[in-house]
């Protein structure tokens, strides 16, 4: 009998059991025509999981619920992966990090989303408190992070899995941009592990909240409204229906798109798609063609260049999931694609690999649209090139081609943004 998970099938919850699945190489089904709200209340429900709550595993030999649990039974259904850890330490780190997910951040997620969506009753300053916990939470989690790439060993376990699963609901319903600001490393932490192939599998696109969700009608919002988004259209009736914390978010309605500063500058003698196409049709004699060509078309009164380098490269130990970073971050780059070429290399046969770019910019600065939509622009040291510096330049020629050994090493990955 196949493995048959019971929720909606957006529930973070159960998630956890469906990543650990991939990681286990494990079969597991969605139970047909699941309506949360509905199925969760029905006697045969109530015989798996007597208090009605998903996620709910039925297995050959019984249901099981709490998604922890779950997670733990599927992973540990294949002795041979890593998700549980090496030794007693580790099985004992990862159930640490297990509880830290579910006592430190998701308690304190609830808390604060609960009362949001209509599912308790808005009452500030237990809001205040719950805000208060998650920020000590995730304060202690990025100063951890700062220094692992993962939350225990190199590679993704099931604490990986259930903190990824836990921070997904804030960063997809509460968490803004400005919030988690103050958390680089969780950022990196959690749109790495998002973008692992295991993860999209079942989580698909992740997107970054613009907006917590406003207070329930009639409560004022006590503290820092500038976070809190302008009414949207009420919570569809039906959406109640969707369990806590896990319904869509209703679309907020298009507005009309604001003319971009970079539209405004004074026309620049280089035409950036020119440049994109000479660098992708030239196959042969990259140098006397393609290099040639750029400076030819570079203009410095309208575009700036700029290196950057990774400020955490000693915890690049893992070559895919540096490759997977610097992916994320090109993709993450897609809303500056009018604007900006790039080239990014991954540098070294061994681990620690650096990261290490060239980025050509419309106007003078980094725009500031992009430093602040894209927030792996601040995991970077921005240097501009000096265009007076023969070296420099000579630096930027060797970016463009994936010049190898580059200053003395090999490359890994070159990774161009055009
Ligand atoms: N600790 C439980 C939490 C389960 C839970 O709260 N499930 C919610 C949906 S995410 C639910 O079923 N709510 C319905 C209800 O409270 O009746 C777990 O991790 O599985």
């Amino acid at each position: 009998m196949a493995l048959v998970i019971h929720a909606a099938k957006t529930n973070k919850n159960a998630f956890k059991a469906l990543i650990a699945a991939e990681y286990s190489g494990v079969e597991i089904k969605w139970a047909e025509n699941f309506e949360m709200g509905v199925t969760n209340k029905t006697p045969e429900f109530l015989k798996m999981n007597p208090i009605g709550k998903v996620p709910v595993l039925e297995t050959p030999n019984g249901p099981l619920f709490e998604s922890n649990a779950i997670a733990r039974y599927v992973a540990r259904l294949k002795s041979d992966t890593s998700l549980f850890g090496c030794s007693p330490v580790e099985y004992g780190q990862i159930e640490q990090w297990i509880d830290f997910a579910s006592l430190e951040i998701d308690a304190n997620l609830l808390k604060w989303l609960l009362p949001r969506f209509g599912y308790a009753t808005y009452i500030a300053p237990v809001e205040e408190g719950a805000i208060a916990g998650l920020k000590r939470g995730l304060e202690a989690l990025n100063t951890y992070l700062s220094t692992h790439t993962f939350l225990i060993g190199h590679s993704v376990t099931l604490a990986d899995i259930i903190m990824t699963c836990n921070l997904y609901l804030g960063f997809k319903l509460l968490m803004t941009k400005t919030f988690t600001s103050e958390f680089p490393h969780v950022e990196r932490y959690f749109w790495t592990m998002v973008n692992q192939p295991n993860f999209s599998k079942v989580m698909g696109e992740v997107k970054q909240t613009e907006a917590v969700p406003p207070l329930p009608s009639g409560k004022k919002p006590e503290a820092k409204p500038k976070e809190v988004s302008k009414p949207k259209a009420e919570v569809k009736k039906e959406e109640k229906k969707v369990e806590a914390g896990n319904g869509d978010e209703e679309e907020a309605a298009p507005k009309p798109k604001a003319k971009n500063p970079l539209d405004l500058l004074p026309p620049s003698k280089m035409v950036l798609d020119d440049w994109k196409r000479l660098y992708s049709n030239t196959k042969t004699n990259f140098r006397e063609v393609a290099i040639k060509g750029f400076w030819e078309m570079f203009d410095p009164e309208g575009y700036s260049l700029w290196f950057c380098n990774y400020k955490y490269n000693d915890e690049n130990t893992v070559s895919f999931v540096t490759m997977n970073k610097v992916g994320g971050f090109l993709q993450r780059m897609d809303l500056a694609r009018k604007y900006a070429f790039g080239k990014m290399l991954i540098i070294g046969n061994n681990p620690p690999f650096k990261v290490q770019g060239l980025w050509l910019f419309r106007g003078p600065e980094i725009p500031q649209f992009v430093m602040d939509e894209c927030y792996d622009m601040e995991l970077y040291d921005w240097t501009k090139v000096d265009l007076s510096d023969e070296a420099q330049k000579e630096r930027v020629n060797q970016m463009i081609e994936d010049f190898e050994p580059f200053e003395g090493e090999a490359l890994l990955d070159a990774k161009c943004f055009k």
